[in-house]
């Protein structure tokens, strides 16, 4: 039986949307959904370490990495479990997500299940940066939406 969870975002401005997950036993991650309200072009999105919003997207903390390895990719060997690299909002400010990932589970230890999903205002630059932040952060900027990954029905 396929695991299932859902993510509504939400922010403080325009951008909005709602994020499917579904696991096939131990087989990759199918991340679908919209995300509206963004400027045209690339923004970082990721799997944060906390399920938390006390303060807003702020307390999700830093992207979640069980691992503590450096940022990268979603293609690459060294990479936070919640590098989900970037999705891309056209003309009408809307971002389709069509994303499978190998990395990221919705079950066991290192479940993204009660973490929190950001949307960024920049680019992530997959830690290609040549700075420090960049292995970090991608050098993604603010957090325009976030909102906390939940267990969906199957
Ligand atoms: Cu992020
Ligand atoms: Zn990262």
């Amino acid at each position: 039986m396929a695991l299932k969870a859902v993510c509504v975002l939400k922010g403080t401005g325009d951008v909005c949307g709602t994020v499917h997950f579904v696991q096939e036993k131990n087989g990759p991650v199918k991340i679908t959904g919209q995300i509206t309200g963004l400027t045209p072009g690339e923004h970082g999105f990721h799997v944060h370490a906390f399920g938390d919003n006390t303060n807003g997207c702020v307390s999700a903390g830093p992207h979640f990495n069980p691992h503590s390895n450096t940022h990268g990719a979603p293609q690459d060997e060294i990479r936070h479990i919640g590098d989900l690299g970037n999705v891309i909002a056209g003309d009408d400010k809307v971002a389709i997500i069509n994303i499978e990932d190998k990395l990221i589970t919705l079950s066991g230890p290192y479940s993204i299940i009660g973490r929190t999903m950001v949307i960024h205002e920049k680019a992530d630059d997959l830690g290609k940066g040549g700075n420090d932040e960049s292995l970090v952060t991608g050098n993604a900027g603010g957090r325009l939406a976030c909102g906390v990954i939940g267990i969906a029905q199957s």
